[in-house]
């Protein structure tokens, strides 16, 4: 068993459709095993997404990461890290196929409707930056 860190970013938060992409995990057999949602602060976008600090979209990447509130989740399941990121498909939604989150939902290659951790290390980071152990609910 894997587990990831998924982010409803705050576009899909707003359009409404947090419903949807939740309903779309449930379906695909990844379980939830902690859930909230918060509004980041600049400071904690920059910190999140720290990987990323020399990139030319930094600052507007966590402009818009703490723009609205976001509802962060642990996923749970066989090769839940992978499977997550067939799920959201390609980082820009021109690229990225029909069926997936970001084809449906995103509006561009920022304001892309979710967030996935690409690793099990970055995974790792990403549940630990949001959850604390006891946080996380046991399945079994
Ligand atoms: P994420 O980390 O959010 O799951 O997305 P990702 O792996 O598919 O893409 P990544 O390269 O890690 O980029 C992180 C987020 O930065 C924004 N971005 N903007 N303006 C741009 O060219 C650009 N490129 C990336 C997106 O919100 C992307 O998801
Ligand atoms: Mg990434």
């Amino acid at each position: 068993m894997e587990r990831t860190l998924s982010i409803i970013k705050p576009d899909a938060v707003s359009k409404g459709v947090m419903g949807k992409i939740i309903d779309r995990f449930e379906r695909e057999g990844l379980k939830i095993v902690a859930m909230k949602m918060v509004k980041l602060t600049k400071e904690e976008a920059k910190a999140f997404y720290s990987v990323h600090r020399d990139k030319p979209f930094f600052d507007s990447l966590t402009d818009f990461m703490s723009s609205g509130p976001v509802v962060v989740m642990v996923l749970e399941g066989e090769k839940a890290i992978e499977r997550n990121r067939e799920i959201m498909g390609a980082t820009n939604p021109k690229d990225a196929a029909p069926g997936t989150l970001r084809h449906q939902f995103a509006t561009d290659v920022e304001k892309n409707a979710v967030h996935g951790s690409d690793a099990p290390e970055t995974a790792q980071r990403e549940i630990a930056f949001f959850f604390s152990e006891q946080e996380l609910v046991r399945l079994t």
